[in-house]
């Protein structure tokens, strides 16, 4: 089912997209089952048939330049995922190393360690108007147009996430980029604006760096960071070299406090 799903995450090859519409389908359904399966979460018979449902009620039949964020609010409601407090860790110009690391550590997960995030990573999918069918290729690119089924998907599950977010939150930040903190990321723009004390508690900036490196927890885009978060939650940055994240990553000895 996995497999699947990679096989289908490819958005310049593939199938003609009326050979792909069934399959969409069954990648869905089929890394649902899967995620369901190794992680003992509750849900029944029909959990993954009501996601399919949801999901694709969002943006099947629509203009793929006109699915606002708003249209998957039926499908976060049919997942309500329960909040990990004090397990929850956000990303921003990291990915690769965050999901290294969460696959590794059972310590910290992300939104692509929750049922949805884990479904929809690297899959790519639009319809058109008055169409019943999805597609793979031909989709609008993610800045080509804002309100495109996959950025808005994005959107909607990471302003979930975020609003769910308790306790210490951890956020892992990209220390050899000048702006670890960029203004129209994600992480910036949707989920910041989410987290509120007093259920959550902290912010804890891991800055990822690797030796003579461009930023620092100094830097400016940090100090706006500290700026536009809510005044009442604490505010902790450190700056850890790669290579200790790496470590600790091939190391199964070695616990997750060790890492930073
Ligand atoms: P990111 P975010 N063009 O590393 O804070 C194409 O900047 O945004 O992290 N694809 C894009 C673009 C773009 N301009 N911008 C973003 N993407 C896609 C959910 C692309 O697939 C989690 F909870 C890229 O790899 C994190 O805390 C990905 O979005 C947060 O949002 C991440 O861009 C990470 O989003």
């Amino acid at each position: 089912g996995v497999c699947l799903g990679i096989a289908f995450g490819h958005r310049s090859s593939g199938p003609k997209n009326d050979r792909f519409a069934g399959n969409f389908k069954t990648v869905i359904i089929s890394k649902c089952k899967a995620y369901l399966g190794l992680n003992e979460e509750q849900s029944s018979e029909n959990t993954c048939e009501k996601v399919w449902d949801a999901f694709s009620g969002a943006y099947v039949g629509r203009d793929p330049c006109d699915v606002p964020m708003e249209a998957y609010d039926s499908l976060i409601h049919a997942v309500n995922p329960k909040a990990a407090c004090n397990r929850m860790l956000f990303w921003s110009q990291t990915k690769d190393i965050v999901h290294q690391f969460t696959e590794a550590k059972k310590c910290l997960l992300t939104l692509e360690d929750t049922l949805l995030g884990f479904i929809m990573d690297n899959l790519t999918w639009c319809s058109k108007n008055g169409s019943k069918e999805t597609f793979s290729t031909g989709c609008p690119g993610w800045s080509e147009c804002e309100k495109n089924p996959v950025r808005s998907f994005w959107n909607r599950v990471s302003a979930a996430f975020a609003e769910s977010a308790c306790g210490e939150v951890t956020v892992m930040l990209n220390g050899s980029v000048d702006t670890p903190f960029r203004a129209n990321s994600i992480f910036a723009s949707i989920e910041v604006k989410k987290f509120s004390s007093p259920k959550m508690r902290a912010l804890n900036v891991i800055l990822v760096t690797r030796g003579n490196d461009t930023a620092n927890c100094e830097n400016d885009s940090l100090q706006n960071l500290q700026a536009v978060l809510d005044p009442t939650l604490k505010y902790t940055c450190t700056e850890v070299h790669r290579s200790k994240i790496m470590d600790c990553i091939s190391d199964p000895d070695k616990p997750c406090g060790a890492c930073w």
